[in-house]
C-alpha cells in the first residue's frame, strides 16, 4: 500500500509539508464544471453520466481515469454530491480491485472482542486495574473503547451533529473550502489520497488543524465552529489522561508521553460516509495504520469500522457514549513493540443513514527530538526492536513512495 493511502500520513503531510509537495488543484469553480450551477444544488444525471462515467459499473470498460479524477475533483461535489444527484451505481473511479473486494465480507460477530474500558475512578483506587486493562488492550489488539471518560453525552452528540450539519450544507457552502492545502488549517475534500490510490473510497472529509497552532478560527465553518473548539478542549483533557494510562501500562511515569509533546500536534478529520448503492464494489476507507502516537475516534451508531486481528476483520461495534482509542506506529516503536498499531478500515455504508466519525490524530510536535524505544523498555532479553529517528526524518521517510502500510515501522526496525 503506497504511503499516500495512509490517511493519517496525509493528514500529517498536509499539516507539515511545503507547498512544493502538495498536489496541485486546477482552481476551477463549480460554475466551470456544472451547467447553470447557480440554479442547482446537484448535478443532472446526464452530466453526471458524462463526467463520472457512471454507465460503466463493472470497471471493465476503458475510461480515462486521470480525466475522471480531474472532473470529480473540480466539481467539488464530494461523494455526497454524487449521491444527492440520484446516482444508483458506482462510477468506475470508485470500484476497487478484486483483491480488495473479495475481502469485504462483514466481520464475524465477535461480541466483546474489542474491549470497552470503564475509566471511572481512574484517578483513585481503580487506577491500577484501569492501567492493566488499557495496557492489555494496547498490547493485544491495539484498539479499545472507553466509557465514563468525562466527556458529557451532550458534547458527543453535538459534535457528531455539527460535523453532520457541515456535510449536509448546500454544496456551494462546502465548495468554498474544497482544497488540499492546509495553509488556513481548514479544508474539505473527498478522499485525501484521491490522486494516489488505485481506487477512490466512498467518503468525504472535513479536516481541521487543532494544534500546536489552531487553524484560523474564522475559517472553521460556522456551522461546526463552537463544537470543534469544544472538542479540541475535550481531546486535550482526555488525551492527557489516556497518555498517562498508556505510559503507566508500560511501567513508565504517567507524564512520560506528554513530556515528549505527544499530544501537541493534533489533526481532526470529520468523515461523512453517505449511503453507498454498491457497497460490495468499494470501501469507505481503505485498510491502514495510523502512524502517530494515538488516535481518539468518536463514531455515531451506524457502524462499519473494522480492525484486523490476526487474519480476521473484527467489527468495532458502536457503543453508546463510548470513544474509540487506537495505538499508532510511533507508539508501537517507542514501546519497543509492546503496544500494537494495527490495520483498520471502514466498509462502504449500505444504510440510508449516513455514517459520521470524527478522528483526532495525536502526534509529537517536537520534530528535532530523537525517538526510538524507551531505554527503560530495552534489556538484554529485549534488545531495541527499532533504531532512533527524529520526527523530521520520520516525516521525510513517510514521503518516499516506496513506503507502504506497515513498512514505515519496518523501515525503522533495528
Ligand atoms: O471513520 C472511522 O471510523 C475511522 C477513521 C480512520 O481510521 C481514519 O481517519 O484514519
Amino acid at each position: 500500500m503506497p504511503f499516500w493511502r495512509n490517511i493519517y500520513g496525509w493528514c500529517l503531510f498536509l499539516s507539515l509539508s511545503t507547498s512544493s509537495l502538495r498536489p496541485s488543484l486546477s482552481g476551477l469553480s463549480l460554475r466551470d464544471v456544472l451547467i447553470q450551477p447557480e440554479r442547482r444544488t446537484s448535478i443532472e444525471p446526464d452530466v453526471r453520466s458524462r463526467t463520472m462515467g457512471v454507465a460503466d459499473t463493472t470497471g471493465e470498460q476503458p475510461f480515462d481515469r486521470a480525466q475522471e479524477l480531474k472532473r470529480f475533483e473540480e466539481s467539488k461535489l464530494g461523494v455526497k454530491g454524487l449521491v444527492d444527484s440520484g446516482l444508483t451505481s458506482l462510477p468506475p473511479l470508485f470500484i476497487h480491485p478484486p483483491e480488495t473486494r473479495s475481502d469485504l465480507k462483514p466481520a464475524r460477530p465477535t461480541p466483546g472482542s474489542i474491549p470497552t474500558i470503564d475509566l471511572s475512578g481512574c484517578d483513585s483506587a481503580r487506577r491500577p486495574s484501569v492501567v492493566e486493562e488499557v495496557g492489555r488492550a494496547a498490547r493485544e489488539l491495539g484498539f479499545f473503547q472507553v466509557v465514563n471518560h468525562g466527556v458529557p453525552a451532550e458534547v458527543l452528540d453535538s459534535t457528531i451533529a455539527a460535523v453532520k450539519a457541515f456535510h449536509e450544507q448546500p454544496m456551494e457552502a462546502k465548495a468554498r473550502i474544497y482544497r488540499r492545502d492546509m495553509e488556513t488549517g481548514v479544508s474539505f475534500f473527498s478522499n485525501v489520497d484521491l490522486f494516489h490510490s488505485k481506487a477512490a473510497s466512498w467518503r468525504d472529509t472535513l479536516q481541521i488543524r487543532l494544534g500546536p497552532k489552531l487553524a484560523d478560527v474564522e475559517e472553521i465553518p460556522e456551522v461546526c465552529r463552537n463544537e470543534v473548539l469544544e472538542w479540541n478542549q475535550q481531546v486535550q483533557r482526555l488525551g492527557g489522561l489516556l497518555l498517562g494510562l498508556l505510559s503507566e501500562g508500560l511501567g513508565l511515569s504517567p507524564g512520560k508521553l506528554q513530556e515528549l509533546t505527544c499530544l501537541e500536534m493534533r489533526v481532526m478529520v470529520g468523515h461523512y460516509y453517505p449511503y453507498c448503492p454498491q457497497p460490495d464494489l468499494t470501501v469507505g476507507l481503505t485498510s491502514h495504520t495510523d502512524p502517530g502516537v494515538i488516535t481518539l475516534l468518536l463514531q455515531d451508531q451506524v457502524g462499519g469500522l473494522q480492525v484486523k486481528h490476526g487474519d480476521e476483520w473484527v467489527d468495532v461495534a458502536p457503543v453508546p457514549g463510548a470513544l474509540v482509542v487506537n495505538i499508532g506506529d510511533i507508539l508501537q516503536i517507542m514501546s519497543n513493540d509492546e503496544y500494537k498499531s494495527v490495520d483498520h478500515r471502514v466498509l462502504a455504508n449500505p444504510s440510508q443513514e449516513p455514517r459520521v466519525s470524527i478522528a483526532v490524530f495525536c502526534n509529537p510536535s517536537n520534530r528535532e527530538k530523537e525517538f526510538g524505544p524507551f531505554p527503560e523498555l530495552v534489556s538484554s532479553d529485549k534488545p531495541p526492536a527499532f533504531r532512533e529517528f527524529t520526527f523530521k526524518e520520520y516525516m521525510r521517510r513517510f514521503f518516499t513512495k516506496e513506503l507502504d502500510g506497515k513498512s514505515l515501522i519496518n523501515f525503522f526496525r533495528a
